[in-house]
C-alpha cells in the first residue's frame, strides 16, 4: 500500500512512520520540518493546500494519515493559528483527498474535545462536548466536518479521540499531557520534574505501541462494521502526576516533582478522567494492552536504548 502521513515528525508519527514501513507500505512522510527518515520524505507546511494538492498528485497514495496539528497549549498562546492548522488545515486535507480519489483517511481527534460538562468518568461516545479550549474546539469540529465528508462525499475518514500520549523516542511539546513523558527524561537526568499540573489531576492515557496499533486496527477494519464516523473513544489508562512520580520512583527512588500549575491546569480539569471505549472495542477489537505499571516498564525499557530527539 502507498500511504502520506501529515505532520509525521510528531510524536505520533515518529512511530507511525517505522510500523507502516514494517507491514510493507510504501510511505511519504512529510511534515514543516525536514525528515532524516528512511522513506520518502517531502516538506508540507499542512495549509499549502497547492502542495498538499501536488503530492497526493504526484503519489497517488491509497491512505493518507492525517497527524499535523498545533496541540492543546500552543493553540491556547496562538489561537488563530491552533485553528487554521487543526480544522481549517484538515477540512482542506479530506478536501484534497476526496479530489484526489484517496481510499482511506486517518486523522488524529482528541479528547480535547471533551468539555467542562461531559461526564468525566467512562466518557460516553455521545456525551455532551463543549470544550473550552481552542485545540479542543477545533478538533470538535473536525469531528463533524469529518462526518459530513462521509455523508455528502462519500469520503472513508477514521478517526481516534486521542488520550494522551506517552512513548520513547520523541518528546512533546505543546501539549497538556506532555508530562507524562517529561517526567521520564527528567528522572533520567535532574532527577526533579517541575509539573505544570497539580499532583492529583487525573487524565486518561496510552501508551504509544497501543496507540499505533488502534489506528492500524481501525484502518484494516472493513468500511460496513464501522458505527462512529467522528471519531472513536479509546482508553488505555487513567493516572495523575502523582501517580506518575510514584511509579517512576519505584526505579528512581531520589526522582521528585514540585508541582507549579500554569494556565494548562484548567484545560485538563475540563478534560475526561477515564473513557468509555465500548464502541471501539465492540465494532473492530480495540484492546489496549499497557496499564500504568506496564508502560512505565517499556518506557525503562525503551529510553535504555533509544536515542532521544531533544524538544
Ligand atoms: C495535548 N497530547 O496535550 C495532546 C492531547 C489530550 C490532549 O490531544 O494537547
Amino acid at each position: 500500500m502507498r500511504v502520506l502521513i501529515t505532520g509525521a515528525g510528531g510524536q505520533i508519527g515518529h512511530a507511525l512512520v517505522p510500523a507502516l514501513v514494517a507491514r510493507g507500505d510504501e510511505v511519504i512522510a512529510t511534515d514543516i520540518r525536514a525528515l532524516d527518515y528512511p522513506t520518502a520524505t517531502a516538506q508540507l507546511d499542512i495549509l499549502d493546500k497547492d502542495n498538499l494538492r501536488r503530492l497526493l498528485h504526484e503519489w497517488k497514495p491509497q491512505e493518507v494519515y492525517h497527524l499535523a496539528a498545533y496541540l492543546s497549549a500552543r493553540s491556547e498562546r496562538e489561537p488563530h493559528l491552533g485553528w487554521e492548522i487543526n480544522f481549517r488545515a484538515t477540512w482542506q486535507v479530506f478536501e484534497a483527498c476526496k479530489e484526489a480519489g484517496v481510499e482511506r483517511v486517518f486523522w488524529a481527534s482528541s479528547i480535547a474535545a471533551f468539555g467542562p460538562h461531559t461526564p468525566r468518568q467512562a466518557t460516553p461516545q455521545y456525551p455532551h462536548m463543549d470544550p473550552v479550549g481552542l485545540y479542543g474546539i477545533a478538533k470538535l469540529a473536525g469531528e463533524r466536518i469529518a462526518e459530513y465528508f462521509f455523508i455528502r462525499h462519500g469520503l472513508d475518514i477514521r478517526s481516534l479521540r486521542f488520550p494522551g500520549v506517552v512513548g520513547p523516542g520523541h518528546i512533546p511539546q505543546g501539549g497538556t499531557t506532555d508530562f507524562a513523558v517529561h517526567m521520564f527524561y527528567a528522572a533520567l537526568r535532574e532527577k526533579h520534574y517541575t509539573c505544570y499540573l497539580l499532583p492529583d489531576t487525573t487524565l486518561p492515557m496510552l501508551y504509544i505501541d497501543d496507540a499505533i496499533e488502534a489506528i492500524l486496527q481501525l484502518m484494516a477494519t472493513p468500511k460496513e462494521r464501522l458505527s462512529v464516523r467522528g471519531a472513536y473513544n479509546i482508553h488505555g489508562m487513567s493516572f495523575s502526576p502523582a501517580q506518575l512520580e510514584a511509579e517512576i520512583q519505584k526505579r528512581v527512588p531520589e526522582f521528585y516533582c514540585t508541582y507549579e500549575p500554569d494556565f494548562r491546569q484548567k484545560l485538563a480539569e475540563s478534560w475526561p478522567e477515564s473513557i468509555d471505549d465500548t464502541y471501539a472495542r465492540r465494532d473492530w477489537g480495540w484492546q489496549p494492552k499497557y496499564d500504568l505499571s506496564t508502560m512505565a516498564q517499556a518506557m525503562w525499557e525503551a529510553l535504555s536504548q533509544v536515542p532521544y530527539e531533544s524538544p
